[in-house]
C-alpha cells in the first residue's frame, strides 16, 4: 500500500510535460508555427512579393537571435512601412471610440500622451515595454512568428508578451493573417495597459503550464475567443476588446454589424468551439462585462486538474511549484 501512495505522489509531476519555472528559460519556448508563413502560405498577402519576405526573415532574425535580458531590439521602419502603419493607425483610430471597449481606449491615450503612439511612426518595442513594465509589469520579448500555443501562453505566467515585429504587407492593411507589429501595438498593448486585464493574462498563462495537450488547446481556444476576439457589454453596448478585432478594421466592423453570430461567454463550451484562423470568426463570444469575463475564466482555470499547484515569485521572477494536498 504505501508503494501505491508513493507512486501516487512522484508519478503525476513527471509526467507533466516540461514547462518553463525561471524568466530565463523562457529562451526555450521559441517553437513556431510556420502555418501562416508568408514564404509557405500561398494565402498570405506577401507570397508574391519576395523583397517582403526578405525584409520579414531580416526583422524575424533579430528575435531569433535575442535572449532574456537583451535590450530589446529596434527596427528602423522604412517609408513605405510606415505609410502601411499610418493607414492602419488612422483608420482604426477613427472608429476605436464608437466600437472599442472603456478599457482599451482609456490606455491608447495614454499610449499616445506618454509613449509616442500616432500616425506618423511606428513605436519600439522598447518604448513600449518600458511603459508597460510601469503600468503592470508586463514586459515584452521579441517573436520571430506564430508561436505554438504552449509557449506562448508559458510566457504570460511571467508577465512577458512576445511580440512580433515586422508589419503586414502594403496590400493589405486592414486584415493580416498573421500577427503582425501592428496586431501587438494596436491590439495587445493598450489592454496589456490595464491592471486588471494584465493580471486576467498572467492567470491564463500560469493555468498553461505543465498542462496536457488537451487542456492547452481548449485553453488557447479561450483565449482565442477572449484575448483575441472577445466582445463585452459597456453602458448596454457590445464593444470589443479583443486584439484581433482591434488591429483589424475588416474584422472590427464586421464583428459588430449585424452578420456574425453572438454566443453569450461560457468558458465550458467557447474552450471547444471551432474556430476560424485564415479570415473572419463566423462567431464570437459576449461577455456581460469585461470583469464577467476576467471571473468566469479565472473560475474556469482554477478547475483545471493538474497534479501541482503553480505560484508566481515576482520577486524572483520565477515559478514555485507546489505538491497539491
Ligand atoms: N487578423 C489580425 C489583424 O489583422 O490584425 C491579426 C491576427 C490576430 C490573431 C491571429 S492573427
Ligand atoms: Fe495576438
Amino acid at each position: 500500500l504505501k508503494r501505491v501512495a508513493d507512486d501516487v505522489r512522484t508519478v503525476p509531476e513527471e509526467k507533466a510535460p516540461w514547462f518553463p519555472r525561471q524568466i530565463k528559460d523562457l529562451d526555450r519556448c521559441n517553437l513556431l508555427i510556420t502555418k501562416f508563413d508568408p514564404d509557405l502560405h500561398c494565402d498570405h498577402p506577401g507570397y508574391n512579393d519576395s523583397e517582403y519576405r526578405k525584409r520579414r526573415a531580416a526583422i524575424s532574425e533579430l528575435a531569433f537571435r535575442y535572449k532574456q535580458g537583451d535590450p530589446l531590439p529596434t527596427v528602423e521602419y522604412t517609408t513605405e512601412e510606415i505609410s502601411t502603419w499610418r493607414k492602419v493607425y488612422q483608420q482604426l483610430r477613427s472608429v476605436y471610440p464608437s466600437l472599442a471597449c472603456r478599457q482599451f481606449l482609456d490606455s491608447l491615450q495614454q499610449l499616445e500622451d506618454e509613449c509616442g503612439y500616432g500616425e506618423d511612426r511606428i513605436p519600439q518595442l522598447r518604448d513600449v515595454s518600458a511603459f508597460l513594465k510601469e503600468k503592470t509589469g508586463f514586459q515584452l520579448r521579441p517573436v520571430a512568428g506564430l508561436l505554438s500555443a504552449r509557449d506562448f501562453l508559458a510566457s504570460l505566467a511571467f508577465r512577458v508578451f512576445q511580440c512580433t515585429q515586422y508589419i503586414r504587407h502594403p496590400s493589405s492593411p486592414m486584415h493580416s493573417p498573421e500577427p503582425d507589429c501592428c496586431h501587438e501595438l494596436l491590439g495587445h498593448i493598450p489592454m496589456l495597459g490595464d491592471r486588471e486585464f494584465a493580471q486576467f493574462s498572467q492567470e491564463i498563462g500560469l493555468a498553461s503550464l505543465g498542462a496536457s495537450d488537451e487542456e492547452i488547446e481548449k485553453l488557447s481556444t479561450l483565449y482565442w475567443f477572449t484575448v483575441e476576439f472577445g466582445l463585452c457589454k459597456q453602458n448596454g453596448e457590445v464593444k470589443a476588446y479583443g486584439a484581433g478585432l482591434l488591429s483589424s478594421y475588416g474584422e472590427l466592423v464586421y464583428a459588430l454589424s449585424n452578420e456574425p453570430e453572438y454566443k453569450p461567454f461560457n468558458p465550458e463550451e467557447t474552450a471547444v468551439q471551432p474556430y476560424q484562423d485564415q479570415t473572419y470568426q463566423s462567431v464570437y463570444f459576449v461577455s456581460e462585462s469585461f470583469e464577467d469575463a476576467k471571473v468566469k475564466l479565472r473560475k474556469y482555470s482554477a478547475n483545471i486538474k493538474r497534479p501541482f499547484a503553480v505560484r508566481y515569485d515576482p520577486f524572483t521572477c520565477s515559478v514555485e511549484v507546489l505538491d497539491q494536498p
